[in-house]
């Protein structure tokens, strides 16, 4: 708990047998609820995530990381989490931060806060490979300009968001695959959500998951979509759900067919 709010982390996994004992040791003792959602890997991650004492949940198949944030956020609330702070569980992003930002969002500060690796000039040190980091800095430009925003980068896995921002964005209307990140930011900005941010370590290493060059592009490519879709809804010439009010919102009673059984 921070401030009377209580704090829940959420890990999107997939294949994560070798980080996630590092990942969950380093969880803060203020976090109430510990979720991994698990899309369908194929190696031992659910038997660890067990033993390690998270609460688990299963996709019947692999349905991609914008769905596996989906179902996270679903259990998330309906386990009553106040603040849900993603992390994923290949051990990128340091756990020792969350406190940090989850203090930001428990005390009101700001809705959505981000880890990011670009404050602090050390991503390339920290081993983001060159194409990564200028495509990094090349779209985060580009989506400043036309969502009039300032942020440091768009791309960052390490996020951390209020009960109320992920009950009311229409999360529903997103991608199942990597882009949802970068959705769910522009759909932030959107609908008028604060947004902050903290320098984030980058590592890059062996064992840590990373999208190889041609998802990278696929998912340059959502994010130029993604900019676009959201000028012309601003701009009354096309109406996306995505953006819309009216939008499919998570509802934890809500069942989109996925089964995420508790095990
Ligand atoms: N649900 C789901 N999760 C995935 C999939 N692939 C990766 N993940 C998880 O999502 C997280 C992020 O994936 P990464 O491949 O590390 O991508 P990234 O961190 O955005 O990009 P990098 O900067 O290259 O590391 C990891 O912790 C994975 O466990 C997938 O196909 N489905
Ligand atoms: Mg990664």
């Amino acid at each position: 708990m921070i401030n009377g709010k209580r704090i829940a982390v959420v890990m999107p996994a997939y294949n994560a047998e070798k980080t996630l004992q590092a990942t969950v040791g380093e969880l803060p003792e203020l976090v109430d609820i510990r979720i991994l959602v698990d899309d369908h890997s194929r190696d031992q991650t659910v038997a660890l995530a067990r033993q390690l004492g998270l609460h688990v949940f299963q996709h019947d198949r692999n349905y991609g990381y914008g769905r596996n944030q989906q179902t996270c956020y679903r259990e998330a609330l309906s386990a009553g989490a106040d603040v849900v702070i993603m992390l994923h569980p290949d051990y990128q992003y340091t756990p020792l931060l969350i406190t940090a930002m989850a203090s930001m969002v428990a005390y009101d500060v700001y809705d959505v806060v981000l880890g990011s690796r670009i404050i602090g000039g050390r991503a390339l040190r920290g081993g983001m490979p060159l194409y990564k980091y200028i495509a990094n800095r090349l779209l985060t430009a580009f989506e400043n300009l036309f969502l009039r925003v300032k942020l440091s980068e768009y791309h960052t896995g390490y996020r951390a968001f209020s009960r109320k921002v992920l009950s009311e964005l229409p999360l529903l209307e997103n991608s199942d695959d990597f882009v949802f990140d970068n959705q769910m930011l522009a759909q932030c900005v959107h609908f008028g959500f604060r947004i902050g941010e903290v320098s984030c370590p980058t590592k890059y290493f062996e064992e840590a998951s990373s999208i190889n060059f041609r998802r990278s592009v696929t998912y340059g490519f959502g994010v130029l979509a993604t900019t676009l879709q959201f000028v012309l809804h601003r701009w009354g010439i096309v109406h996306f759900a995505r953006f819309s009010k009216e939008g499919k919102k998570l509802d934890p009673a809500y069942y989109s067919g996925v089964s995420s059984q508790a095990t």
